[in-house]
């Protein structure tokens, strides 16, 4: 795997104290996107220094998966709220309208590694948050939004090898 450029290896000692590595294959896609969409800078990985294990990488796909969040007369909702994936894709939860979170719950997905922190609640439209599959193939994972779960605001994520 091709180290990430130094340019965001960089930023990301200043955005989080986890480890680099952990990160990398996300920084990579990050920045391929960025390079060939000119897309907005993704919102930083939040959350605690050490909730995230020191978790093996994994290779990145190239493959980047947009779900939306959206609230609107109707519901408030991810959308696709059933998404299948490779490891080493990335999911790119974009705001749409309304204020929302990504949450992969460990309570919810007992056993499964490499559950990213609860983010920050995203509101700005065209936001995004990055999430690698890093998961283990044959699973399936429950993510959520916390201000509007209980509304209906939960997806799966069904990983591929
Ligand atoms: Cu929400």
């Amino acid at each position: 795997m091709p180290a990430a450029p130094k340019y965001d290896s960089a930023r990301m000692r200043e955005t989080t104290m986890t480890s680099t590595t952990t990160w990398r294959p996300l920084l990579l896609v990050v920045f391929l996107a960025a390079a060939c969409g000119g897309s907005k800078e993704p919102a930083a990985p939040g959350g605690a220094p050490g909730a995230a294990a020191a978790a093996p990488s994994v290779a990145a796909t190239g493959k980047v998966i947009t779900i939306m969040m959206i609230t609107d007369e109707k519901s408030s909702r991810f959308e696709p709220n059933q998404v299948e994936a490779h490891r080493g894709d990335v999911l790119r939860f974009t705001i749409g309208v309304g204020v929302h979170s990504v949450h992969f719950l460990a309570d919810s997905n007992p056993g499964i590694p490499n559950l990213p922190p609860v983010s920050d609640l995203l509101q700005l439209p065209g936001q995004t948050l990055d999430i690698p599959v890093n998961f283990p193939a044959g699973k399936t994972i429950y993510f959520q939004c916390d201000p509007h779960a209980a509304l209906g605001m939960r997806g799966h994520l069904k990983v591929d090898d």
